[in-house]
């Protein structure tokens, strides 16, 4: 018969991915630093978007506890390399259980930019990113991949298990078609930006703040500016502020806030409004139509407009990148080659 563009999006997976979707009763994301942040972003998707459960872990803690693995579990092995030492022990550990408890329904998909690697030779299934080689240490173009993948990802699902609307359908699709575009849009800040990043000159610490799926890109504008730069950096949830972190603004804080015209909006803008009371120094990246700009003592990036649920974290994340790149050249390190830092952790 005809073969469907659904059937070749999902045996894009591996030949057996249509079978295996079909019985994954909840998913499971291991992986560590930036392909940990985008299996964060991943588990707001897949609960909210096809409401599968998916919980998501650090290798390096999975490897060392006992976890218990239920049956029809996904496993989806996140890493560049396909080489960090934490996320193959991992994978060898899943494989181990799935053996001694004669758990037949537990699968791993390796989501991998490099093909030849040990995580994809010890995988049931992979997909690879494209993303191409990663010249420097710290990852960035992969992490746009690996979450257009996870995009993918999720479509499979949940056309598979019929978890997926059509409008919800046409939104992941609309959204990625729209992407290359949105990401020349969002590159073109790249001069503000770097007039904005003078500011961190003299600063040895920052707090990023996001909400819902800006979160976890709020982590992973932490890391980068830690890995590029050196400067100490940390992300919070903007809603847990109040739970302790707001000891530490003053007026020589840099306080980084990705505000996205989205449903938590408004409590992103109240979380703001608490920062600005201690005399936080703010930099917001919001979205054009977006009026958190009327406040003067703000920095402000006017970022694309039009981004939806799957293209906020891609997008979003290009314009921390620049910043934090920014700041390293104003720092004086090396970006590509930071100290303390392999491009794949084998130990
Ligand atoms: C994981 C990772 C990177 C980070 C640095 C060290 O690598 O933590 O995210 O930028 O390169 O390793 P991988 O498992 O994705 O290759």
């Amino acid at each position: 018969g005809r073969i469907t563009q659904d059937q070749v999006l999902v045996s894009s997976f591996g030949p057996k991915a249509e079978q295996i979707f079909k019985t994954v009763e909840q998913i499971h994301i291991i992986a560590c630093g930036t392909s940990y942040h985008a299996g964060m972003v991943t588990k707001y998707w897949m609960e909210d978007i096809i409401g599968l459960p998916c919980q998501v872990e650090v290798a390096s803690e999975f490897r060392y506890r006992n976890p218990v693995i239920l049956d029809n579990t996904l496993f989806v092995m996140i890493s560049q390399s396909g080489e960090t030492a934490d996320t193959l022990a991992a994978l060898h550990q899943i494989n181990h259980y799935r053996k001694v408890h004669d758990l037949d329904g537990i699968t791993s998909l390796s989501i991998c930019n490099v093909a030849e690697s040990s995580l994809t030779r010890d995988a049931d299934m992979t997909y690879l990113t494209h993303a191409g080689p990663e010249i420097g240490v710290a990852s960035t173009k992969s992490f746009t991949t690996q979450l257009v993948v996870l995009a993918l990802l999720l479509t499979s699902l949940g056309k598979v298990q019929k978890r997926l609307s059509k409008e919800r359908e046409s939104m992941i699709a609309g959204g990625l078609q729209k992407l290359p575009n949105l990401i020349r849009m969002a590159l073109e800040h790249e001069e503000e930006i770097r007039d904005i990043s003078q500011l961190f000159a003299d600063k040895q610490h920052a707090l990023f703040l996001g909400r819902g799926t800006m979160f976890p890109i709020a982590l992973e504008g932490a890391l980068k500016l830690k890995e590029i730069s050196y400067i100490h950096a940390e992300a919070y949830p903007a809603g847990e502020l109040k739970h302790g972190p707001l000891a530490l603004i003053d007026e020589t804080m840099p306080v980084i806030a990705i505000a996205p015209l989205d449903d938590l909006l408004e409590k992103l803008k109240s979380n703001l409004q608490e920062v600005k009371a201690r005399g936080g120094q703010m930099i917001v990246f919001e979205d054009e139509r977006s009026d958190i700009s009327s406040e003067t003592s703000f920095k402000v990036v006017k970022a694309t407009t039009n981004v939806g649920r799957i293209t906020a974290p891609i997008t979003y994340n290009i314009l921390l990148q620049l910043l934090c790149y920014h700041v390293a050249l104003i720092k004086g390190t090396d970006v590509d080659q930071p100290r303390n830092l392999a491009k794949s952790v084998t130990v």
